[in-house]
């Protein structure tokens, strides 16, 4: 074991943030529930319009520079081919950017905006009906997917045109902070990807846990508690775990393609055994709202929410905000991803193919599978509402497969797929979370440091799951997402710099940097030759 190439100030850094805030919650799970509740609130309350901005900033920004002359650029060599299809390409994106949750939203998230919708509407009225199927979308819609591709920006930049791989975010924003970035600051900024990352997965497999635990409760009637769940997450654990001892190709190659076809296979086998033209005419509907009605729910924060004889309704805080900062955690480690796909894609091909296929296929999961959900309530088949408000979210998603044909098989693929989506996700939040803590990564981080951080991903989620509730779960990835909505700020800006600097550089004009640089060699000449003349005379 090499251990000069760890990166040790970051490593234990990051894991003591990890402990910092995981010790005190289990130790106190009252107070700590309190305490996360607070800065739920807090963060949200104070904060929340930063993540609105941000997320409708990037979306812009992202189709600015698709439409520049940066758009342009070639990541790789000007005669290379793509390196992989589109078809592949889009299902490696979604695969490496989308978990279990998907399956967990896209099943119920309508009814949570059945019975308590936006702007103002009564629960359960016609109204809410109408946007319950489609606030979903929009959550998971091009904005979410813009956060996510703008840190592969900077990131494929560096990768094909500059060809300096870049594992670390720090080195990411090398442009904007220069020798800065070797100074403690670059740490932080390494250390707080790390914490964001690690909050995100804590909302992800908190919520998944339970999905599956209750999957496993209907197929072989095992109890759903704490130790089930935590028996389930180690188990996750140990297969992401072996997937990402096997090495990054094999591991998640299989996997994801295997997650691929399982999750092709339910959505038609919803779609084809449920109510089909339901299903069209609904997600359909939800598109056109969605665009009618775009910058208004991008934008809708509430804000009249002290005035007198207006009732809060605390939708964009729970909703809006938290799932932009929950894709803000995520989206520098999927930019990494995304990046190393993009060989021989241009800019341009990268932003439109990731927002478009990526919003593609949240419409396909969120319209098929929320549907299938709306339906039965609405037709009276079974009433999901009703079930979830006596159980559980996790337990109306397996009673909802449960009205399926051949419903023993429907539910069991799908604990399968929730099991293998969190693999896959996880086992790619180890590799880079290992690849973030070494100086130098020799084709892959070490071994015994991914399943080092494969474990530690467990901590999170085991405390938010004992400790609280979904508001708990969703705190994790505010809190994480808010340095990190900066560090966004930065790459955004590290790649028009640089992208900038290479244009005007290929067209003649030298960049300030390239001035200093020749001015320091001018000078070093200049001296050279008064020295040989010093030493002649
Ligand atoms: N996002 C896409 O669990 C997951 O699906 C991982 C979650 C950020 C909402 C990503």
């Amino acid at each position: 074991m090499n251990k000069k190439l760890i990166d040790w100030p970051t490593f234990i850094a990051a894991l003591i943030l990890l402990l910092a805030v995981s010790i005190p919650l289990a130790v106190f799970p009252e107070a700590g529930n309190e305490i996360v509740n607070m800065a739920n609130s807090f963060m949200t309350g104070n904060f929340g319009v930063m993540y609105l901005v941000f997320g409708l900033a990037a979306f812009a920004f992202l189709l600015f520079v698709a439409f520049s002359k940066n758009g342009h650029i070639k990541l790789g060599d000007k005669n290379e081919d793509k390196e992989f299809g589109t078809f592949s390409w889009a299902a490696m994106l979604f695969a490496a950017g989308i978990g279990s949750s998907i399956l967990y939203w896209g099943m119920i998230e309508w009814a949570f905006y059945y019975e308590g919708p936006p702007f103002g509407i009564e629960g359960g009225s016609q109204e809410a009906i109408k946007w319950a199927p489609a606030y979903g979308i929009f959550h998971w819609g091009p904005i979410a997917w813009a956060i996510y591709t703008l840190p592969a920006l900077p990131i494929a930049y560096f990768y094909y045109v500059r060809k300096k791989p870049v594992l670390k975010i720090s080195e990411a924003v090398r442009p904007v902070l220069g020798k800065v970035v070797d100074t403690p600051l670059g740490n932080t900024i390494d250390v707080l990807f790390m914490f964001g990352l690690m909050g995100g997965a804590g909302t992800t497999l908190a919520l998944g846990t339970p999905m599956i635990a209750q999957g496993v409760n209907n197929i072989t009637g095992l109890p759903t508690n704490m130790a089930t769940n935590t028996v389930i997450m180690l188990l996750c654990t140990t297969i992401f775990a072996i997937s990402a001892y096997s090495g990054l190709r094999r591991g998640i190659k299989v996997l994801s393609d295997i997650n691929l076809w399982l999750a092709i296979f339910v959505l038609a086998f919803i779609f084809v055994m449920g109510p089909t033209v339901f299903i069209s005419e609904t997600t359909f509907t939800s598109l056109g709202l969605i665009l009618n009605n775009f910058f208004e729910m991008a934008t809708w924060l509430e804000p009249l929410a002290n005035v007198e004889g207006f009732t809060e309704t605390g939708f964009p805080e729970a909703w809006t905000v938290f799932y932009w900062a929950w894709w803000v955690v995520y989206a520098p480690f999927v930019g990494l991803f995304v990046a190393r796909i993009s060989r021989g894609r241009t800019i341009q091909e990268m932003i439109i193919g990731t927002i478009l296929y990526g919003t593609i296929g949240s419409v396909l999961f969120f319209g098929i599978m929320g549907n299938y959900g709306l339906h039965l309530q609405l037709s009276g088949t079974f009433d999901v509402i009703g079930y979830m408000n006596e159980t559980s979210p996790e337990a109306a998603i397996i009673a909802i497969l449960d009205q399926l044909p051949m419903a023993g098989i429907m539910v069991t693929l799908f604990t399968v797929l929730a099991i293998v989506f969190l693999a896959t996700t996880f086992d790619s939040s180890s590799y880079i979370l290992a690849a973030v803590v070494q100086r130098k990564v020799q084709k892959e981080p070490l071994r015994w440091n991914r399943l080092f951080w494969a474990f530690t991903l467990c901590l999170m989620p085991l405390v938010l799951m004992y400790v609280g509730d979904l508001q708990t779960l969703q705190t994790a990835s505010i809190v994480a997402g808010f340095p990190v909505l900066f560090i966004m700020g930065l790459l955004a800006w590290s790649f028009i710099r640089a992208s900038n600097e290479d244009i005007r550089a290929s067209k003649g004009y030298q960049p300030p940097t390239i001035h200093i640089v020749q001015r320091e060699k001018r000078k070093k000449q200049r001296d050279e030759t008064l020295q040989d003349k010093n030493q002649n005379d």
